[in-house]
């Protein structure tokens, strides 16, 4: 009688327990019209493999790392125009060249690195 009892109530806990599942289950969210999902356009297009002529003036040079602090002018198709540091290919190209010199030269871009392959003052 007892077991009996037991039982019914259990088939009436899962009875109301799967009917809350399908309650929840059916609860839909507002119709509200999503807005498309666009990837944001933030970084700039990956430059084109190449050798870039570049001109700017030497503003600090460190022959043991092999580098080279340029304010560059705008590397058309590269970049920007901006201070920054870049490797050299060859040590030797640092040779003769001090703060302050003017410098033509040609940044050897290959994505995503990039170095100088050659400088020379300007005249
Ligand atoms: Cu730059």
């Amino acid at each position: 009688m007892e077991r009996k009892t037991l039982i019914s109530a259990f088939s009436i806990f899962v009875l109301m327990f799967s009917a809350c599942q399908k309650n929840i289950s059916e609860i839909k969210p507002p119709n509200v019209k999503q807005a498309p999902v666009t990837t944001p356009v933030t970084a700039p297009s990956i430059p084109k493999d190449g050798n870039y002529d570049a001109k700017g003036e030497i503003t600090k040079i460190n022959t043991e790392l092999g580098s080279v602090e340029v304010k560059h002018e705008e590397i058309k198709d590269l970049m920007p125009a901006m201070q920054m540091e870049f490797y050299v290919k060859d040590k030797a190209l640092l040779k003769g060249l001090a703060v302050g010199d003017r410098i033509d030269f040609v940044v050897e871009y290959k994505h995503p690195t990039e170095v100088i392959s050659s400088i020379k003052k300007a005249q």
